[in-house]
């Protein structure tokens, strides 16, 4: 539990201002941000920061590390896996962050495509994988698909194609892959992975997402749900769209070969990402006449 007693069970606070889940507060959290889903991932970047100036560990598992790149402020958040916890970043840092957000996820994923473990995948669309868990249990609804795949959401053009660029310079134009990702709620049963011990009826799911997304690269847990508030985010004052997003996935899984990565290869993919992605940040600015740049607010 969080040390203060919490007001408000709208939108938790504790006594310091700190947000329920990310314990983050005003002042914590850069306008630029990069999100990745290991904390480990999440020191390997932090390294190429000049300086470190905040750094906190939540008691939901959220790690924040804010510091400084070619004299602006970037912040890095670990959010563990899935879709809530993608949820609870998004809302928590929205909630103290005065002006626009730029949102990088810097992710993992397994590949449906001609990608192979090490390279990277950048996803200019998401799309959801649902489990349809009436279909399973409930007898009268067993004509229903199994899987429920919703429409796909565009990532930020402006933001994807500065990034894309910048990967392809930093590690050669063919280690980089672009399409839409599917963004599972399971890693298992709704990404096509089989099962003796349970049954997923996935069979077919793989083959299904490529027929009906011809653009179908890969396979992760959060960027859908990233995608989605990013595209419903509103500002306050004048309703406009107040987040960005963007996704880079390093390809940890290649499902078609069955291969995974090596730990090594993962670092490395780390090393040749972490300035493309931090200078895409650095560089953004706002192009639907927002007059504020995107400036640090740490
Ligand atoms: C599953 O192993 C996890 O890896 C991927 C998936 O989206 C899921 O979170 O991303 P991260 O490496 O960012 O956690
Ligand atoms: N993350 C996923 O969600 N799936 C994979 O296959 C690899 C990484």
């Amino acid at each position: 539990m969080p040390a203060f007693e919490m007001s408000d069970a709208n939108f938790p606070v504790d006594s310091e201002g700190r947000t329920y889940h990310v314990e983050c507060r005003r002042g914590d959290i850069a306008n630029r941000v990069v999100t990745v889903g290991d904390p480990q991932r999440a020191r390997l970047l932090a390294k190429k920061f000049d300086q470190i100036v905040f750094e906190r560990q939540s008691h939901r598992g959220f790690l924040i590390i804010t510091g400084i790149y070619k004299q602006t402020p970037i912040t890095i958040v670990s959010i563990g896996m899935g879709l809530s916890m993608m949820d609870f970043f998004v809302r928590e840092t929205r909630a103290v962050v005065d002006g626009p957000m730029c949102i990088i996820r810097f992710g993992s994923c397994g590949s449906i495509c001609d990608a192979k473990p090490g390279n990277i995948i950048v996803a200019t669309s998401s799309y959801g994988i649902m489990r349809n868990y009436d279909h399973f249990t409930n007898p009268f609804k067993k004509s229903e698909p199994p899987y429920l795949i919703t429409d796909r959401v565009q990532a930020d053009p402006v933001l994807t194609s500065t990034l894309s660029q910048k990967l392809k310079d930093s590690m050669g134009k063919s280690e980089i892959f672009e399409g839409s990702n599917g963004c599972a709620d399971s890693f298992y049963g709704s990404q096509g992975r089989l099962s003796a011990n349970f049954n997923d009826e996935n069979e077919s799911l793989i083959p299904i997402l490529k027929k009906k997304y011809s653009d179908a690269v890969s396979l992760e847990m959060e960027a859908h749900m990233l995608y989605h508030l990013a595209s419903v985010s509103t500002n306050p004052t004048n309703g406009q769209q107040n987040i960005r997003a963007a996704c880079a996935l390093i390809v940890f899984a290649d499902r078609t070969g069955n291969e995974f990565i090596t730990p090594e290869a993962s670092q490395m993919a780390v090393e040749h990402c972490t300035e493309a992605i931090f200078n895409t940040l650095v560089e953004e600015r706002f192009s639907n006449n927002d007059l504020h740049p995107l400036e640090g607010s740490v």
